[in-house]
């Protein structure tokens, strides 16, 4: 399988993030994507390329082009603000919810910061922008090579993208990868495509981009939002809205769910995957379902990916493979490089 790296992945590097009142360590680090990469050539799993140039445009097919203005100068104002500032990541502290205005923009950096954010553990960088537009390229690369008659691609990035909406970051996320990659498609003319996202926390951003679209299917494995990040999107009856009523899946799951219990909803939202007709499958790819992650509840176990690669292949579509979350730096090499090689063996 080929993997398209984002080469420029270090560029982005938060250093805090805030977590209950406190400043701590980002999880979200550049070791995570290097663990991948070296176990990717420590076993031979396919050729390691860098991405095609993109058409910007694709980027206007998911995200609000006033947002992407936000992103795309938000270090400068940010530095613009206070010369000071460059010496640390930008946060927000203020947000237009509870009844405050969201439909003017406050020139204030500061401001535009909250109006475009969800949470305060996200941190935007000097190489933020330019890391994740990268990554956009990585997964719209990754779909091209599928469209054009790949079994299955894999986009190697940071930043992930899962938790990025079409005007908001957040949960580590700035522009959202899996949902460039099923709209590559889209644009290259399939009419309907999937997006299975089997990352630990729900993907709130990807849910909003489709929810009221017939042509994308989102099915989700996540913590129950009632106790899990991101707490406010998730639940089992959120199931698609206007011309997208049914195209929508979630299945949360409780906290300390093992591999066993998890399979029975992968098979489940595979079904309904099949159910949809898709002509080709984009997989959110989160390894923090793992028993060791340091941020999360599920137990998957090391051993178990190569049982989730051999699911998603029995589904037998052109798969897009999309890396998220996982923390649990030291194993998340070799949890991704399960899935993708379980995958081959039962694609094969
Ligand atoms: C892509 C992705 O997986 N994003 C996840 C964002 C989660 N952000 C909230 C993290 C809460 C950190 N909890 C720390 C517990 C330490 N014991
Ligand atoms: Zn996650």
């Amino acid at each position: 399988m080929i993997t398209f790296y984002n080469h420029a992945h270090t560029l982005h590097q938060g250093k805090m993030e805030m977590f209950r009142g406190q400043m701590v360590p980002c999880f979200e680090v550049p070791a995570r994507a290097d663990h991948v990469l070296s176990e990717i050539v420590a076993r031979r799993l396919g050729t390691v390329a860098s991405p095609q140039p993109f058409d910007p445009a694709v980027l206007a097919g998911i995200h609000d082009p006033a947002y992407l203005q936000f992103l795309e100068h938000a270090w400068d104002d940010w530095v613009a603000m206070d010369p000071a500032n460059k010496d640390h990541d930008a946060l927000p502290s203020v947000w237009p919810n509870h009844g405050l205005r969201s439909d003017v923009l406050p020139e204030n950096f500061a401001a535009r910061m909250g109006r475009y954010a969800f949470d305060t553990g996200s941190p935007l960088t000097s190489g933020t922008w330019a890391a994740a537009l990268e990554g956009a390229s990585c997964a719209v690369s990754a779909a091209h090579h599928v469209f054009d008659g790949a079994r299955a691609a894999f986009s190697l990035s940071r930043p992930p993208g899962h938790h990025a909406g079409s005007d908001f970051f957040g949960g580590y996320c700035f522009l959202n990868n899996a949902a460039l990659a099923a709209q590559a498609l889209r644009d290259r003319g399939m009419e309907r495509v999937a997006i299975l996202d089997i990352d630990y926390h729900h993907g709130n951003g990807t849910q909003q981009i489709f929810y009221q679209r017939p042509d994308v299917f989102f099915a989700s494995i996540h913590g129950d939002p009632r106790t899990e990040y991101p707490f406010f999107l998730g639940h089992a009856d959120e199931t698609g809205a206007g011309a997208g009523v049914g195209c929508n899946l979630n299945l949360p799951m409780p906290r300390g769910t093992g591999f066993k219990v998890w399979r029975v909803a992968l098979k489940h939202a595979l079904r309904r995957v099949l159910e949809f007709r898709p002509q080709a499958l984009v997989v959110s790819l989160g390894l923090d379902t793992f028993e060791g992650d340091p941020i999360s509840g599920f137990k998957l176990q090391s051993a178990d990916y190569y049982a989730v690669g051999e699911d998603l292949a029995a589904a037998d579509l052109p798969t897009v493979f999309i890396f998220e979350g996982g923390y649990a730096v030291a194993q998340l090499g070799v949890n991704a490089v399960n899935v993708l090689e379980g995958f081959e063996r039962a694609a094969a």
